[in-house]
C-alpha cells in the first residue's frame, strides 16, 4: 500500500499560539479593528464552516460541485494535456468533496500523479486521509498542514515534476484583491512553463444572492463570525462576552467586495492577556472578505500576475467559475 500521509508542522505549537497572540492583539489595537479570517479554521469553526455549505443559501459549494461532478472531463483535459505524470496539489483542501469527483476521473483514465493537498486545518486533513484510503486505495497522497504559501513552497521543492495548483472554493476572494494580486505573483514565483493553475472564483450576480450567502436565516455563518472571539477567549485567556457582538454581513456589487464585520452593541472593553482593548458603541471588528469577481477582472488577475488564461469551466447557473491558467 502505498497510500500515504505526511505531516509537514511548521514550527512548534507554541511558534503557531505567539503568532496568534500578535495577530489578534496587532488586530484589534488597529484601527478600524480587524481579525483574519484564517484563524476561523480551528476545529469547531472548520465543523461550523461545514454547515454553511450545508445551507440553502450558501450556493458557491453546489456550483462548484456542478462543475466538479458535471464537467470532469473538461477538467481533466485542460489540466492532463499530455500523459507525463505531475503532481496535483491542492491548496486549502478541506474535505476534497469536490476535487474526489476529479481525483475518481484521472485515476479511472490511469494517470500518473500523486495528491497533494495543504490545509491549515489538522482535523479536516485527517478526515480527508481517511475517506481517500477507502475510496482511492491506490492514490499516492503526501499532505501538508500550515499555510498556504509556506506549505506550497514545501510542496514544489518535494516536487519534480509537472505540477497542477488547485486553489479551489473560490478561496481566493478571502484575500483583499491587492494580496490576491501578491498571492498569485508569489505562486508564479515558484512554477515553470508547463504548469498550470486552476483557481474557483465566485462570480458577480444579484446582489441579493451573494448576500445571502453571508446572512443565512439559520444563524450559521453568525456562530462561525463569533466562534473566532470564542477561540481568543479560550487559547488566548480574554472575556469577550459573546452576545454583545452582532453579526453585520454586506456586499457592495460595484466593488465585488463582500465583507461581513462583527458590531459591538454597548462600550464595554475586554481584556486579552494582559491588554485591555476598548469597543465604543457601534464599533465593529473587520472579519473577513469574500471577493466576487466577473470574467474580464479574472483574466486581467492573470495578466498582471504573469499567467494565461487558458480555461474557463462555469456551473450550468453561470455562479461560479473555475480558471485554468498557464505560464
Ligand atoms: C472559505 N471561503 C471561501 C468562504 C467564503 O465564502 O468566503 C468562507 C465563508 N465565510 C462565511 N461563509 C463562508
Amino acid at each position: 500500500d502505498i497510500h500515504s500521509i505526511n505531516r509537514h508542522i511548521t514550527g512548534s505549537k507554541k511558534d503557531a499560539s505567539k503568532k496568534f497572540e500578535e495577530d489578534v492583539l496587532n488586530g484589534l489595537l488597529s484601527s478600524p479593528k480587524k481579525l483574519y479570517p484564517k484563524y476561523f479554521y480551528d476545529e469547531e469553526g472548520t465543523a461550523l464552516f461545514r454547515k454553511i455549505m450545508d445551507t440553502p443559501e450558501y450556493y458557491l459549494t453546489g456550483c462548484e460541485l456542478d462543475i466538479f461532478k458535471n464537467k470532469t472531463a473538461e477538467l481533466a483535459k485542460c489540466i492532463t494535456p499530455d500523459v507525463a505524470p505531475f503532481d496535483l496539489i491542492e491548496l486549502g483542501a478541506g474535505d476534497g468533496f469536490k476535487s474526489k469527483h476529479l481525483l475518481h476521473y484521472l485515476s479511472r483514465a490511469n494517470a500518473e500523479f500523486t495528491y497533494m493537498p495543504i490545509d491549515i486545518s489538522n482535523s479536516i486533513l485527517g478526515f480527508l486521509r481517511n475517506s481517500l484510503q477507502t475510496e482511492l486505495p491506490r492514490l499516492q497522497v503526501q499532505g501538508f498542514e500550515g499555510e498556504y504559501m509556506e506549505m506550497l513552497t514545501e510542496a514544489c521543492a518535494s516536487s519534480n515534476r509537472r505540477k497542477v495548483i488547485l486553489f479551489l472554493g473560490a478561496n481566493i476572494g478571502n484575500m483583499e484583491v491587492d494580496e490576491s494580486i501578491n498571492f498569485c505573483r508569489q505562486l508564479r514565483t515558484l512554477l515553470s512553463p508547463g504548469d498550470l493553475v486552476l483557481i474557483g472564483f465566485d462570480l458577480k450576480k444579484n446582489p441579493k444572492t451573494v448576500l445571502s450567502a453571508y446572512n443565512d436565516k439559520s444563524g450559521v455563518t453568525s456562530m462561525f463570525n463569533l466562534n473566532l472571539l470564542k477561540r481568543i477567549n479560550r487559547e488566548l485567556l480574554a472575556n469577550f462576552v459573546l452576545d454583545q457582538y452582532e453579526h453585520y454581513p454586506m456586499y457592495d456589487p460595484v466593488s465585488g467586495s463582500c465583507r461581513s464585520f462583527l458590531v459591538s452593541l454597548r462600550s464595554q472593553h475586554v481584556n486579552i492577556g494582559k491588554q485591555t482593548i476598548q469597543f465604543e458603541k457601534d464599533e465593529v471588528i473587520a472579519m473577513e472578505i469574500s471577493q466576487k469577481y466577473n470574467l474580464n477582472e479574472i483574466r486581467s488577475l492573470a495578466k498582471n500576475t504573469g499567467f494565461e488564461t487558458v480555461g474557463m469551466v462555469m456551473d450550468s447557473q453561470e455562479w461560479f467559475v473555475d480558471a485554468i491558467w498557464k505560464i
